[in-house]
């Protein structure tokens, strides 16, 4: 049996393992140890490993979701998470001081990924960030040949979490 599997990535702090606790139907696993580099800073928790979470679409399928490891000092990691992979999230931080720079290093290392399955772009933080906005992405994305969804999402809100999956599955059902 396959099991469907969705990976979120994106840099530390912009909401990975927020985003899979608010839809996930038992209590995410969530491997976080202190910080130790450069983000000790920011956030007294970084996600070390991974999370993992579960949830049942509406035609009653199970996907299991898992949380990549932000820090780039286990990016050795993604590799492994993404195997038999269904689709990516990319969560994008809008008030980071690059976030469509920051939005070309998971689309430069998911590339193959990405050519492959499908992807989807939520950009958090917009309501005190709002620029770069929806149009910015696209047009990013279009000057790397990508025509990606992407969408303002607030991933506190479980809604949110719902239809990023929801657009990623309409991307990555085949036609
Ligand atoms: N104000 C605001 N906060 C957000 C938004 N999205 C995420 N957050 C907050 O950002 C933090 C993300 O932390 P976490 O989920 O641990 O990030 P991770 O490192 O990617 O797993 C949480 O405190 C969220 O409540 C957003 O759109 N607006
Ligand atoms: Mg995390």
């Amino acid at each position: 049996m396959s099991e469907l599997k969705f990976i979120f990535t994106g840099p530390p702090g912009v909401g990975k393992s927020t985003a899979i606790a608010a839809v996930s139907e038992f209590a995410p696993v969530v491997t976080d140890v202190l910080a130790t580099d450069e983000l000790s800073d920011i956030k007294a928790q970084t996600t070390a490993a991974l999370d993992f979470g579960e949830i049942t679409l509406d035609d009653g399928e199970k996907v299991r979701l898992y949380g990549t490891p932000g820090q780039r000092r286990f990016s050795f990691m993604w590799e492994i998470l993404i195997e038999g992979g269904l689709g990516l999230v990319i969560l994008v931080d809008n008030s980071r001081p690059d976030p469509l720079a920051d939005l070309d290093i998971y689309l430069e290392n998911f590339s193959g990924f990405i050519r492959d399955t499908g992807a989807v772009i939520g950009v958090t933080r917009m309501e005190s960030h709002p620029q770069p906005d929806l149009d910015d992405f696209a047009a990013h994305l279009e000057r790397h040949g990508l025509a990606l969804p992407v969408l303002e999402v607030d991933i506190r809100r479980r809604e949110d979490v719902v239809q990023l999956l929801d657009v990623l599955m309409m991307t990555c059902e085949p036609a």
